[in-house]
């Protein structure tokens, strides 16, 4: 007989029975996030077919032009995702404030965060590109949902991914239960399960960053850098290998699939600010997927996951991936403090 497929509904309520490690009500929710990144993966696939590629006239709270790509996912995610009476609210890279679920439909108890379509820069030129998202719950001391409600540690996040739009449509998931990826299958409609409990090598010869800032970073990122150019006859006695996309998705699923290093740090452009991606819906989830895979995620100092945010779109240094470089670069920054 043939393997049976899983696909990602079954998956689901496995995790659901075993032990009940997902409430009914975040089964359904994530049913519906990925049934709205099947929606974007459509629109992504038409290209300029659909007429979806090109730059829209607004800019984000960010202050970033806005893609017509971002905002048709955006309004994908919110429009699936407000009526199924699974949330309480939602916050967007793409949205100021919050968007509360409207009256007309029932409050559930849990907050989705999301970045509707990283990577915005390579929308245009048809390189992978994905959706990332993060779940809440709503604290249940207070009636009715606010910003602060967001404002919660990674740590208590219910269950993180992305869904990448590469060569296939790919969704990565957490729900502090490994890490599960599922691959779109186009003629059937449904994601499949087609890898479970992945794992990050502990170590790795491949970095990712953006070079052309080499000369804003700050001391340890240039240190551990230096030390991977110098190869074979540096202090780590081994030649790295350098890649950089320009969609966190796409570049943390290579390190998801067969390890690395990620950084996006704080640099010397503009020092006021933290970095340059979001923690709630970037970095955070990210480096749950990360740690869930064994790999690490640090902004220099503190782990990511650990950071109690102040404020909504709030920025971070983000280094991520392989447990051993990870470790390396948090020991040069507390050399240098
Ligand atoms: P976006 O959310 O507006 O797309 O920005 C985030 C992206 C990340 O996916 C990527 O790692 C980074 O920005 C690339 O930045 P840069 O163009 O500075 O290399
Ligand atoms: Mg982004």
């Amino acid at each position: 007989m043939a393997q049976q497929k899983i696909s990602l509904t079954r998956y689901l309520v496995e995790q659901q029975r075993a032990d009940g490690l997902i409430p009914g009500q975040l089964r359904l929710l994530l049913e519906v996030v990925a049934r709205a990144c099947k929606s974007i993966s459509q629109a992504v696939n038409k290209g300029a077919l659909g007429g979806v590629l090109g730059t829209a006239e607004s800019e984000n709270v960010q202050g970033e032009i806005q893609k017509k790509l971002d905002i048709i996912a955006n309004e994908v995610l919110i429009e699936a995702n407000e009526w199924g009476g699974h949330l309480a609210a939602m916050a967007s890279e793409e949205m100021e404030s919050i968007h509360v679920v409207p009256n007309r439909y029932p409050q559930g108890e849990y907050l989705l965060m999301f970045d509707p379509l990283d990577g915005s820069s390579n929308i245009d030129v048809n390189v992978s590109i994905g959706t990332i998202f993060s779940v809440l719950k709503k604290p249940d001391d207070h009636p009715g949902v606010q910003e602060g409600d967001f404002l919660q540690a990674g740590t208590q996040q219910v269950a993180a991914g992305y869904c990448i739009y590469g060569p296939q449509t790919t969704l990565v998931l957490t729900v502090g239960n490994g890490v599960a990826m599922f691959t779109l299958d186009r003629e059937q409609g449904s994601f499949v399960l087609t890898q479970e409990d992945i794992q990050i090598p502990a170590d790795t010869k491949e970095f990712a960053i953006n070079m052309s800032n080499m000369r804003h970073w700050d001391e340890p990122v240039k240190r551990y850098i230096d030390e991977c150019l110098a190869g074979k006859e540096g202090p780590r006695g081994k030649d790295f290998n350098m890649r950089w996309i320009a969609s966190m998705v796409a570049d943390v699923h290579r390190i998801l699939m067969r390890g690395g290093v990620f950084m996006y740090p704080w640099d010397k452009r503009e020092p006021e600010k933290a970095g340059k991606l979001r923690l709630m819906y970037e970095a955070n989830p990210m480096s749950w997927l990360v740690e869930q895979a064994g790999g690490a995620a640090t902004n220099g100092k503190q782990r990511i996951l650990d950071l109690k945010p102040t404020k909504l779109h709030e920025r971070v240094s983000v280094m991520l991936g392989s447990r051993n470089e990870v470790e390396r670069l948090t020991q040069y920054h507390a050399e240098k403090a």
